[in-house]
Formats: structure tokens, C-alpha cells, sequence
């Protein structure tokens, strides 16, 4: 709850300072990409060029980071683009019959 406190320096009696409203910034969701057995790793690459803007070196790096640790993080956006990215890569996935998991957690 925002408050109203006395401006000490007023000469004439009562003054009030504006209201400092504590406004918190909007979470952010980082988005993943979860390891499986079937996807091809060109594949992965390819998913992380055309949806996270990385070159081919960075998504070559992503891609064996899930590959190997089972999970990797692609990015980090407020939620609507976050989940916008969720959908259109799963959709991709499955249009080229891949497995490939794509999820969002609050950053
Ligand atoms: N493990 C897959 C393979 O060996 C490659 C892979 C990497 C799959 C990342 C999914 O999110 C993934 N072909």
C-alpha cells in the first residue's frame, strides 16, 4: 500500500509528496528446451537459428548443452512472447514429426 508522508520542508503547515507507487516490473519466463532421444541435433539447431535469433555457432552451443544436461535455456521474455514461442516451436516439432519439448518457467 502506497502512503502519503508530510513534506518535512514545507514552510507553510501540511504539504504532501506525490505517492511513490510501488510498481513491480513484469516477470520474465526464461524458455527451454528439454532433451530427448530422437530429435536430430541438426534439427535442434535449426529451431534455435529460426526462434531465438542465435547464429550457428550460439545454437550449436544451446543444443549440446540440453543435449547433454538435459535442459537448456533459449531465451528470456515477458510472458506473452515467451509462450508465443512455446506454441510455434512445438508446432514446428510436430509439423516435422519430432518429439522436441519446449517449455516455459518464471524466471
Ligand atoms: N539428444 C538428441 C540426439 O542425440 C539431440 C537433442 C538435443 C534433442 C537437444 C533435443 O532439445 C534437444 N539426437
Amino acid at each position: 500500500m502506497a502512503t502519503r508522508k508530510q513534506n518535512q520542508h514545507s514552510s507553510e503547515g501540511v504539504a504532501l509528496e506525490p505517492e511513490r507507487q510501488k510498481i513491480k516490473p513484469p516477470p520474465l519466463y526464461k524458455v527451454m528446451l528439454l532433451n530427448d532421444d530422437f530429435t536430430p541435433m541438426d534439427f535442434v539447431v535449426v529451431v534455435l537459428q529460426k526462434f531465438f535469433n542465435m547464429n550457428r555457432e550460439q545454437a550449436t552451443v544451446v543444443m549440446l548443452k540440453v543435449h547433454q544436461q538435459g535442459r537448456g535455456v533459449c531465451g528470456v521474455f515477458p510472458r506473452d512472447l515467451a509462450a508465443t514461442k512455446v506454441e510455434q516451436v512445438g508446432a514446428f516439432a510436430r509439423r516435422h514429426q519430432h518429439p522436441l519439448a519446449c517449455v516455459m518457467e518464471e524466471n
